[in-house]
């Protein structure tokens, strides 16, 4: 058995999870106080967000030290205890592995091991030094930064104080295996894996950013890795790949290629982006579908998916494609239907099981996010200042990082000290307690899809068969394994919609609303099973 096929996986953004000590920054003791509503919930797995030491230019994907946790989380043995008190409860732990880059201040940076790392020469035009080429760092401006005393230039992809690592370079390859190997004997059961398919560079380097995703030896390095380490644990592994293509995709997944189990594609991010990342367009569930079949035909050459609607880069899920306003309940539920009821692993970020919505900012000064505070500042040279900070309002990373909002009382419950991100204000209608306490509430909703699935294995193993391709409204669809059979009924629209299917031979087993006849009200999400 893959218990990464079985298991439903929550990813934890520590930082914003729990602070026990009142430090306003969620920590590990923080999460060990609630492994029980993670297990009530009925998650098996926990991908916990960087917690390694880190200077927090990036909320730590900038890591000073592979092999130390960040004192503002707790220590290595808070998280010994913490692996400890999951297993005990038959859940699992992945740690994110960040290895494209480290930050400035890793040693391997700041004592000079210049091979570890990408330096080039600029080139000179008219007595001026520009960068080597034309690559761009994903947080704006150049993805080449020069340094005075070396007189030459660095690469960084992510922000100047992120690093690329020389994947060319064999003893620091070493190196990562060493350090993989050594976070596996402590005891972890996985990595997800940061932008790992931008670990290997077109040779030469090129102009144009398609020399800096899915290159040549991004499967050597894989292979390598798999064979140095991952092989060695019975471990899960999900690559996070912006940009990849279903041939490149297949080959990291197939089985038969030793590389790793899954990826994260980023299709759906084009559901609600306009021109450029920070504009926006209406979803059309057409489009949602035809992904969704792309990747199950796909993956039934070999391979396994991965289904998640948002994450800590990504704007909440029901903001983008519910309404998280009048269908609040309704439209959170039709998302945490759809995300576990697909072929693949789901995987649920924090505060999605109570509807957590976009964080309504509505001044620069409330985000903290490196990449929404350098869009600001470039843009307000050009743009209406409001203008800014709509699109901000809409787009930012922070939407999905403040903090979980676990009561009504102050601070939503999330620290008796002052938050490091503002709550969202909407915490007295939206918090855990409310959930728990009304029978009908997402939490619940999600509680009973997700022991649905753990015991109904057609929705894990079960083919993909889908009805009314083309209706623009419903999403319908059946999943069948050893003669077992669920239908799922999704209707993502505002209006009510008739049902063309008879439903005779099936069972109602959940709904998001009472009435339940041959029609399907707005955001109504139903599972049926076949008798
Ligand atoms: O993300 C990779 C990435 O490309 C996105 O962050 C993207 O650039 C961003 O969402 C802008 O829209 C991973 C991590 O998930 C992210 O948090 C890190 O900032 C990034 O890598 C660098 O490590
Ligand atoms: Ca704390």
């Amino acid at each position: 058995m893959n218990w990464w096929k079985e298991g439903v996986v929550y990813q934890v953004y520590l930082k914003s999870f729990y602070d026990l000590n009142g430090d306003g920054i969620g920590d590990l003791k923080g999460l060990i106080s609630k492994l029980d509503y993670l297990k009530r919930l009925g998650v098996d797995i926990i991908w916990l967000n960087p917690i390694y030491l880190s200077p927090n230019i990036d909320n730590g994907y900038d890591i000073a030290d592979y092999q130390n946790i960040s004192p503002e989380y707790g220590t290595i043995d808070d998280f010994k205890i913490l692996l400890n008190e999951l297993h005990k409860r038959d859940m699992k732990l992945i740690m994110d592995l960040v290895v494209n880059h480290t930050s400035d201040q890793h040693k391997w940076f700041s004592e000079r091991k210049k091979e570890f790392y990408i330096w080039k020469k600029g080139i000179e035009i008219n007595g001026q030094i520009l960068p080597p080429n034309d690559w761009k760092s994903a947080f704006g401006g150049s993805a080449w930064e020069y340094d005075e005393i070396e007189e030459e230039f660095y690469l960084h992809l992510f922000a100047k104080e992120q690093p690329d690592l020389n994947w060319e370079n064999k003893e620091m390859r070493d190196l990562i295996y060493k350090m993989m190997n050594w976070w596996f004997e402590i005891g972890i059961d996985g990595f997800r894996m940061d932008v790992i398919n931008q670990i290997s560079k077109v040779e030469g380097f090129p102009n144009g950013s398609e020399n800096y995703f899915n290159a040549p030896r991004l499967h050597d390095y894989l292979k390598e890795m798999n064979k140095k380490s991952l092989s060695k644990y019975n471990c899960m592994t999900v690559g996070e790949c912006h940009k990849i293509t279903p041939e490149i995709a297949l080959d990291i997944v197939h089985p038969d290629r030793n590389e790793l189990n899954m990826i994260f594609h980023f299709d759906m991010l084009k559901l609600d982006k306009g021109i450029t990342r920070w504009d926006s367009k209406k979803f059309e569930l057409l489009e949602l579908k035809e992904i969704v079949r792309k990747w199950y035909v796909l993956f039934e050459e070999g391979g396994w998916n991965s289904n998640f609607l948002t994450n800590h880069d990504i704007p909440r899920a029901i903001s983008r494609l519910g309404n998280d306003k009048k269908y609040h309940k309704e439209s959170a539920k039709l998302l945490a239907l759809l995300n576990i009821s697909l072929p693949g692993t789901p995987y649920i970020y924090q505060g999605e099981e109570i509807g957590m919505t976009n964080a309504d900012f509505v001044s620069i000064e409330e985000y903290r996010d490196i990449d929404s505070i350098n869009y600001y500042n470039e843009e307000i040279k050009f743009q209406d200042k409001n203008l800014i900070l709509q699109k901000l309002a809409k787009k930012s990373r922070d939407n999905s990082r403040t903090p979980i909002q676990w009561n009504n009382s102050l601070n939503a419950g999330f620290s008796t000290g002052t938050p490091w991100i503002k709550v969202n204000e909407n915490y007295k209608d939206v918090n855990v307690e409310k959930n728990i306490l009304d029978e009908n509430s997402i939490i619940n909703y999600y509680r009973e899809v997700l022991s649905y699935r753990k015991s109904n294995k057609e929705l894990i193993y079960g083919n993909f068969i889908e009805f009314e391709k083309d209706n623009p409204s419903l999403f319908i669809f059946e999943r069948t394994y050893k003669n077992e059979t669920t239908l799922i009924l999704l209707n993502f629209s505002e209006e009510i919609q008739e049902l063309n299917k008879n439903l005779d031979s099936y069972k109602l087993i959940l709904s998001n609303y009472n009435l339940v006849n041959n029609r399907l009200m707005p955001y109504e999400a139903r599972l049926l099973k076949k008798y």
